[in-house]
């Protein structure tokens, strides 16, 4: 057994695995040579031509209206080196950060690795953002470009004069006939672009590479530094964990502005060289199952709250299609409810093997892997190159006893671990305990070191698998001409897990309505995002707060659900 070549290990012996599974073997697999340059769009795209695989495909593509466009790897080279020589020639250098702020289209995959071929730093953003959580991510970073499409132009237009270090703007679509682009601006068709070489930048395995937004409860969404070597770990989970062999049809449902979506929608699928499918349109179940059917997708990576809503279906939509090429399923980004697991058993007579990872971790650290069996409910065992513990909150030192809840800790470093926020690495210090990186999640360990997710260390809110961040929503809502104090939390939901919440005091003149309600809603949605939205405003006379002024969202939260408030000493009742 072995994990060199394109085989793949199908085995429940946990420590055997651990013995033989490890990131040098990964960095010998990809051919890099310690010491030697390592950029992960040479690793993606051009060692696939030199590997044979130029007239596979890369990149299967539908469209909103099922429109298929498909790349091979030797598109995806050519396409890449007229893309970087581009992005050269109006000034991009190494390090600067460029945004993709880009729909799902074949340009936002093509585009990143265009800009790491350049040794720029690629900062991935939801297309569905407003503009306050775009300049917020943009502003921070100090982007020197944003490549994006008309559709979004708007958004770009209404905050450019607030980013100084902003130089161009790329529209990937514009059209002549069409509103003249603006200075700075610049219109750009990949297709039109095609070179046969590109000098890639020599970057290390130390360079960085990407820069992921991700929210935190307090202060604005930090920026997760990654680097190069972030491959090898990202390729060798693809590899063990998604179980991503040569001939596979691989499916991941994630937006690459979220995590997911980077590290196992582009860089770890494109790192071992199989086919991936991208489809560009919302959900429903019909249209899911269709795309495993018309493409034959044999791995399928996705999200707690999507199987939730396949779930609701119900069997009969699964039954109208041929999902027999399906191999292999896995989840993230949420905990994963037995009843899911159970539910994927009848429908596609496969299971869903959780795994569990952060933007800060950059690739998957718990998991099931494909042969152990699953625990209806656990996240599994850490990635067999890893260590991973349950530790105590206080010392960080590890729990060995089965069912008692601690913090989950990995031992530093792996090749993917975050090596900064971005201009603010304070808070990245602020990570470990006894040399340990503390995720911020809680868990506690069966008696067969099986990890079992218990809950958030943070106010963090989770919402249909993507993290929104408080302190964000808090800010906007102040932005409103009514409100005066604003408080948001999580709110349990039996399909999202949690939805947004928001309390807020009015200022004085403003009396609460169901319009002002709704105002106040769309006023968060159009600044922010459809998932920061709350679905519910509670309008109340003050916010509860510590005397130092900090909002004490855990009040509200444990009202919320009806459980004890807990110590109140701190707060501000007088
Ligand atoms: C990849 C990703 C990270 C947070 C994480 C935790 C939650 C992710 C999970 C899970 C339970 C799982 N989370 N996977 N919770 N079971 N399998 O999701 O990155 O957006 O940074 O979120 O998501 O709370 O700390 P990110």
């Amino acid at each position: 057994m072995s994990i060199t070549g394109s085989r793949v290990i199908h085995t429940a012996d946990y420590e055997h695995l651990r013995a033989i599974i490890n990131w040098k073997q990964a960095g010998q697999e990809l051919g890099h040579i310690e010491g030697e340059p390592l950029n992960i769009g040479y690793v993606c795209v051009d060692r696939n031509v030199d590997l044979g695989r130029g007239e596979k495909l890369a990149l299967v593509h539908e469209g909103h209206g099922g429109e298929i466009r498909q790349f091979t790897y030797r598109d995806v080279m050519l396409l890449t080196n007229g893309w970087a020589h581009f992005l050269r020639g109006l000034g991009v250098r190494p390090l600067d950060r460029v945004c993709l702020f880009l729909d799902r289209h074949p340009e936002l995959y093509i585009g990143m690795m265009s800009v790491l071929k350049t040794g720029a730093i690629a900062e991935p953003l939801f297309s569905a953002f407003g503009e306050e959580a775009l300049f917020a991510r943009a502003s921070d970073s100090g982007a020197m470009a944003i490549i994006t499409e008309r559709h979004h132009l708007g958004k770009v237009r209404k905050i450019r004069d607030r980013l100084p270090s902003l130089q161009v703007v790329i529209v990937i679509d514009h059209e002549e006939e069409g509103r003249p682009l603006r200075e700075g601006e610049v219109a750009f068709r990949m297709m039109d672009h095609r070179r046969d070489t590109f000098p890639i930048a020599r970057t290390s395995p130390e360079s960085p590479s990407l820069l992921h937004y991700t929210s935190g409860t307090t202060g604005a969404p930090k920026g997760a530094m990654h680097v190069h070597g972030s491959v090898l770990a990202q390729y060798l989970t693809s590899k063990t964990v998604l179980d991503l062999q040569e001939d596979d049809i691989y499916w991941c449902t994630a937006d690459p502005g979220w995590v997911t979506g980077t590290s196992y929608g582009i860089i770890g699928p494109w790192s071992v060289g199989v086919t991936q499918v991208v489809v560009n349109a919302g959900f429903t179940s019909d249209r899911w199952y269709e795309t495993i059917e018309k493409h034959r997708v044999t791995v399928w990576y996705t999200a707690p709250t999507a199987i939730r809503m396949l779930m609701k279906d119900g069997l009969d939509p699964v039954r109208r299609h041929d999902l027999s090429s399906l191999r292999h399923m896995c989840s993230v980004g949420e905990p994963l409810n037995p009843e899911a697991v159970r539910w994927g058993r009848e429908a596609f007579g496969l299971d869903f093997h959780d795994t569990f990872w952060q933007t800060e971790t950059g690739a998957i650290m718990v998991t099931n892997l494909p042969g152990m069996p699953v625990k209806p409910g656990s996240m599994g065992r850490p990635f067999p190159a890893l260590e991973a513990a349950i530790v105590d909150e206080k010392t960080g030192v590890p729990i060995t006893e089965p069912g008692k809840i601690g913090l989950i800790a990995i031992r530093p470093p792996w090749p993917s671990m975050m090596r900064t926020y971005w201009n603010n690495s304070a808070t990245y210090y602020k990570k470990f305990l006894n040399g340990w990186y503390i995720c911020g999640d809680r868990a506690s360990l069966d008696k067969e070191g099986y990890f079992w997710f218990s809950g958030r260390d943070d106010d963090v809110i989770n919402t249909a698998g993507h993290l929104v961040g408080p302190f964000e929503i808090e800010s906007a809502l102040l932005e409103h001409p009514a409100v005066a104090e604003s408080a948001a939390i999580g709110k349990p939901d039996p399909m999202n897990m949690e939805v947004v919440k928001a309390f807020v005091a009015l200022r004085p003149g403003f009396t609460p309505s169901e319009d002002l309600e709704l105002d106040i809603m769309n006023f968060v949605r159009k600044r922010l995002s459809p998932l920061a939205m709350p679905q519910e405003i509670e309008f109340v006379d003050r916010v509860p707060k510590t005397r130092s002024g900090k909002i004490l969202r855990r009040v509200l939260k444990a009202k919320e659900r009806g459980e004890a408030i807990g110590d109140t000493s701190t707060m501000d009742d007088d």
